[in-house]
């Protein structure tokens, strides 16, 4: 179902949920120029000040025609989200072609370490300046600060017995082979020596190759489950940092009891088949919750390390599969999350998952402020009296919560 005109008009809307937001605007030097300051105050812990940047770029992203001195003044500067400081940097932007703050935040050091230090899996902003104030400074700083060498294999990274996963804490049968079939824990070690694997972009094509692969072993275990990859490559994203997969039971009625248990099955499986390698276990978004009812629990998702199988040795490698291998031939260690929903709150989990992080941020925001619902991955309530609504398509969520259709290619606020 495309984007409908009515949506692609809508860029005054104070809600991303309600607007069209590509995934390169026309506008993208300025969106990603002030995106460089939403970064930096992020990165510095001041969130409040970084979400008015970012809802500012959102707001940018959206609006369809150049920005010039005259549009400015006429459309941008109206806009919920582009307050006087916004303002400003646009009329430099326009008036100098670069934002000054823009320019030196990119060549201080501090900036440059924090967001060098947050491309590792497991270092949030405030790890960083914890890493930075004590003097760190470069990759090779924080290697020898966790005592990684460099360059180690991640298989010798040594983990504790007791820090070992058994998918939802089962014991497994002794027969698995690695670790008795326990799967490491992903670490801020694992994700060190694996880094310049996570820094590789994923291709759309092996992003594909591996949700088949995944499905095709799942097959095995459970017949009748249905998926939709979600994340950036939902919304068009030509390379994704890492592989969101969303997964059901086709059958309505014992859908729900079919997924239960059915992560840790498949995530052993996968294990045992070597494609996962550690995983970060978390049980369901809300267990936590006491208004939760048990029905939220069951949904399951695991945060693994996943890589395909090698590749058959052929003489002459395909140029592009050859971009996917390292130097010794193997495939990339890839992230993937894998995230198990009951039919009833599929296509809640299928939109929450296929972001982005802004849109989702204003759906929750639409849902409670104007609809007086309550709106996330796990599904969709009234919140007065906490009615569970059962929305039978992706679209089915959108008319719930009183919003026009936004196609993923258009959710990229
Ligand atoms: N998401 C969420 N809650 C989480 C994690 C993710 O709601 N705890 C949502 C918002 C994200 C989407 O799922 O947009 C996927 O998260 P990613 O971090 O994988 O981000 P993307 O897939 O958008 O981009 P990429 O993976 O290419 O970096
Ligand atoms: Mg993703």
């Amino acid at each position: 179902k495309p984007t409908s005109e009515k949506i692609k008009n809508n860029w005054r809307s104070r809600y991303a949920c309600s607007r069209a937001s590509p995934l390169v605007c026309i506008n993208q030097d300025l969106a990603v120029a002030l995106n460089v300051l939403a970064h930096a105050r992020d990165l510095d812990g001041l969130s409040a000040n970084a979400l008015a940047y970012e809802r500012a770029v959102a707001v940018i992203k959206s609006y369809p025609y150049p920005i010039t001195r005259e549009t400015l003044k006429r459309d941008v500067a109206k806009l919920s989200g582009i307050g006087s400081k916004v303002h400003a940097k646009i009329e430099e932007y326009l008036e100098e072609g670069v934002i000054a703050e823009t320019e030196t935040t990119l060549q201080s050091e501090r900036y440059q370490s924090l967001a060098l230090f947050t491309t590792i899996y497991g270092i949030g902003a405030s790890t960083a300046r914890q890493l930075y104030e004590i003097g760190l400074r470069t990759i090779e700083d924080v290697e020898r600060y966790y005592n990684v060498q460099p360059g180690i294999d991640v298989n010798d990274i040594e983990v504790p017995d007791s820090q070992l996963f058994t998918p939802n804490g089962q014991p497994l049968p002794r027969s698995n082979v690695k670790n008795d079939g326990k799967i490491p824990p992903i670490s801020i070690k694992v994700a060190l020596a694996l880094r310049n694997d996570f820094n590789t972009p994923i291709p759309r094509s092996e992003v594909e190759e591996m949700h088949s692969v995944i499905m095709a072993e799942l097959a095995e275990i459970q017949t009748g489950c249905i998926s939709t990859i979600a994340g950036g490559y939902r919304r068009g994203k030509s390379q994704s940092n890492d592989v969101d997969i969303v997964i059901t039971h086709s059958d309505i009625m014992s859908g729900a009891h079919i997924i239960k248990g059915l992560c840790a099955k498949l995530t052993k499986r996968l294990h045992e088949r070597g494609m996962i390698t550690h995983v970060m276990h978390l049980s369901g978004f809300h267990a936590h919750n006491p208004l939760r009812t048990g029905h939220w629990d069951s949904l399951e998702k695991v945060l693994t390390v996943f890589r395909l199988p090698a590749l058959p040795p052929s003489p002459e490698s395909q140029p592009q599969s050859r971009s996917r291998l390292n130097e010794g031939g193997r495939r990339l260690y890839r992230r993937l999350d894998l995230i198990f929903a009951p039919p009833e709150t599929y296509w809640t989990a299928v939109i929450g998952w296929s972001g982005s992080k802004f849109f989702e941020r204003d759906l929750r925001r639409w849902a409670k402020v104007e609809k007086g619902m309550k709106f996330d991955s796990s599904g969709l309530t009234r919140r007065h009296d906490s009615k569970l609504f059962v929305p039978k398509s992706e679209e089915d969520v959108f008319k719930i919560l009183g919003l026009e259709w936004v196609d993923p290619t258009m959710r990229n606020a």
